[in-house]
């Protein structure tokens, strides 16, 4: 059973702590939190305890006109479109001296604060972030939240990235700033997710793939439900200040993409600083510049050797090679209902 409290977030969200017995059977395969987790309802979303302490300051952040703000659910592309806007927006050339920084030093993440509460990460260096931390925000504190208060400081234009969906977000977002989201075939997240969640420290995730899978319908994984959170992004699509794009469209023409971000974004880039993006944001060029985080103790050496990290495959289709038949079913049936009640058809 998951226990009712009385709190009540800024968005409305009514918090219930995660029981004992549902920590204790998750616990099983997977690593935890400190202090538990959180599931916010009506929606459901499913985060460490520590999000409550950052949630009104992340409701009320004041974002500008000149942000971009890179909303995913994990493993839909993020890194690759943070990579892509950061260098139209500060790298065209090439010539940028913070370029070969790790992405949370040039792109901070709006709610990562509360992962640092994850049992998998003690013991495990976070140098490279507090260093980062510091010299975006000199004299502020730590325990005031890194990731947050870099979001706060970062110079202009910034580019933000949000796995928090519109719902524990301002409403008024999109008069405020741009939004960019990336949306990806569930069946190609829960496999990069899955071997996300082997191969970090954070997660150190032991069970099985189709066990993975049950969670991820179940809802029991961080960041989830999935469907809520592209229903929310589906339903703005249309604003003048929101690009809603799918991973696989990316895949197939990504210069066409860059051109249209370029419209959204109001850039006139030219055709040869288009052709910087994408080499730039390229997946080779990316995997061979190293892992978007430089604390590399985060990794399970063994399993990342194995695995990969953040540049696994980077391909559309990874799917087929990891559902059994009966597997594939359950979750096409689920796709099916959901997608249909959104209207979206995945590419
Ligand atoms: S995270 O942790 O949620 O921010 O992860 P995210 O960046 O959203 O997703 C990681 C997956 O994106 C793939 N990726 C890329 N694909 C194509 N091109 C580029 N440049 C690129 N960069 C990252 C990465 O390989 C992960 O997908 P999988 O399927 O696991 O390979």
């Amino acid at each position: 059973m998951e226990q009712m409290s009385s709190t009540r977030l800024a968005s409305g969200h009514e918090v219930v702590h995660m029981s004992e017995e549902w920590l204790a059977r998750m616990g099983q395969d997977q690593t935890l939190y400190n202090n538990g987790m959180v599931r916010l309802l009506p929606d459901g979303w499913l985060y460490p305890t520590l999000f409550t302490e950052y949630a009104e300051r992340i409701y009320n952040f004041k974002f500008r006109s000149s942000d971009v703000v890179v909303m995913t659910m994990p493993k839909s592309g993020t890194t690759w479109m943070q990579e892509v806007v950061w260098t139209m927006l500060h790298n065209p050339d090439l010539n940028h001296p913070l370029a070969g920084e790790p992405i949370y030093h040039r792109s901070p993440e709006i709610d990562l604060d509360m992962i640092l509460d994850g049992k998998g990460l003690e013991g495990v260096s976070i140098d490279h972030f507090i260093k980062a931390f510091h010299e975006v925000c000199p004299g502020r504190k730590i325990e005031d939240g890194m990731a947050f208060q870099m979001c706060e400081l970062m110079p202009d234009p910034r580019v933000m990235k949000s796995h928090l969906p519109f719902a524990l977000l301002t409403p008024h977002i999109l008069e405020q700033t741009k939004v960019i989201y990336v949306a990806r075939s569930p069946k190609d997240v829960v496999v990069s997710y899955y071997y996300f969640f082997r191969v970090m420290k954070l997660f150190t995730y032991t069970g099985t793939f189709e066990s993975f899978v049950k969670h991820f319908m179940n809802n029991d994984l961080i960041y989830t439900p999935y469907w809520p959170h592209v229903k929310q992004a589906w339903q703005r699509r249309d604003h003048p200040n929101m690009y809603f794009v799918f991973y696989e469209e990316m895949k197939s023409d990504i210069m066409t993409q860059l051109r249209r971000l370029n419209d959204f974004l109001g850039l006139n880039l030219t055709q040869k600083q288009l052709d910087n993006v994408a080499h730039q944001s390229s997946f080779n060029s990316m995997k061979e510049r190293g892992e978007p985080i430089k604390d590399m103790e985060a990794f399970i050496p063994d399993k990342h050797k194995k695995f990969g990290g953040y540049f696994r495959k980077g391909i559309v289709g990874d799917w087929k090679n990891h559902f059994t038949p009966e597997l594939e079913q359950e979750m096409n049936q689920w796709i099916e209902k959901h997608a249909s009640e959104i209207g979206i058809t995945f590419k």
